[in-house]
């Protein structure tokens, strides 16, 4: 029987979500992660753990059927695969920063000057969109030690938090581009091993809708329901049921997590008590 093949990355930032997330979907592996490859024990799935560099060409030459990377790679190594979802993990941005001590009001600061990355094929492009003539200087690991020791002006490198440049004495001061994990795929793909993406995609699609929902339960008497439904969005509509004391009820339904503070505060002014917010596994909508 056939099976997909999978690139993860081995060691990193995105290798634990990534395994996560195959794991929520309900594959199980049979051994330990340490090694190059790993098969599922209950889906027809193999996992091959790389580089991430590496990714985007073993997808391409069809090593791999899929992998997860983040947007970052695949737009750096710009090879012959499909982005097929974003996977809403890894969230970063690729910045352009210089010495906080610099004053700065458009990327024109840059011409002229020498800018240290590990994306010479983004950066050129940007600053080719942008009219800017800079020499750009290519280092593999430690970006941002470069203006601190003389090798460059600034520097052009994937911001998370942002202490990384602050305690470099660096400020951010352009978003190149924003990055997520995404999902890559080989072009085309035979059917059987479309047919077990299909499969593998319809599960993180489950997966992805349930992060960010909460399920709420919460008692109201008659007279609050119609302001509370108002409040409330639901998949549907809400989902009302008599509880065992008459004129009051139960009250069900799916709501975004970041909203969740504020509508609780709405709901017990309209009179909603024994308000219950729950995680929810899997959402197929
Ligand atoms: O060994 P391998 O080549 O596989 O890994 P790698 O070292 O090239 O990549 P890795 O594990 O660092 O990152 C993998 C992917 O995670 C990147 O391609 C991004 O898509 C994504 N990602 C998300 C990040 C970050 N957040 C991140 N913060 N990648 C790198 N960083 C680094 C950044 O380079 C800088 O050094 O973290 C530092 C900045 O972080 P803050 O929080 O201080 O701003
Ligand atoms: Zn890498």
């Amino acid at each position: 029987m056939s099976k997909l093949k999978i690139a993860i990355q081995k060691k990193g930032r995105l290798s634990e979500n990534s395994l996560k997330m195959l794991e929520e979907c309900g594959i199980k592996f049979t051994n330990g992660t340490g090694k190059l490859k790993n098969d599922a024990r209950n889906f027809p799935l193999e996992v091959l753990f790389l580089r991430d560099d590496d990714i985007p060409y073993y997808v391409e030459s069809q090593v791999a059927d899929i992998g997860i990377v983040g947007e970052n790679v695949v737009l750096e190594h710009d090879r012959n695969v499909e982005t097929i979802k974003q996977l809403n993990f890894g969230n970063c941005r690729l910045s352009l920063a210089i010495p906080r001590e610099e004053s700065y009001n458009s990327p024109s600061w840059f011409n002229g000057k020498r800018v240290a990355t590990s994306y010479p094929n983004i950066l050129g492009r940007y600053f080719k969109e942008n009219n800017i003539s800079a020499e750009v200087e290519v280092i593999s690991g430690s970006v941002e030690i470069a203006p601190g020791i003389g090798l460059a002006d600034g520097i052009c490198d994937i911001v998370s938090t942002g202490s990384t440049l602050l305690s470099n004495g660096l400020k951010e001061v352009e978003t190149v581009m924003k990055s997520q994990a995404v999902m890559i795929a080989a072009k085309g793909l035979e059917s059987d091993r479309q047919e077990i993406l299909e499969r593998l995609l319809f599960r993180i699609m489950s997966v992805i809708n349930a992060s960010g929902n909460k399920y709420i339960l919460l008692n109201a008497p008659d007279s609050a329901i119609e302001e509370i439904c108002s409040i409330l969005p639901g998949m549907k509509s809400p989902t009302i049921l008599p509880l065992a004391i008459k004129g009051w009820n139960s009250i069900h339904s799916v709501i975004r997590e970041d909203e969740f503070w504020e509508m609780i505060t709405k709901l017990k002014k309209a009179g909603a008590e024994g308000i219950l917010v729950i995680p929810i596994e899997k959402m197929i909508l």
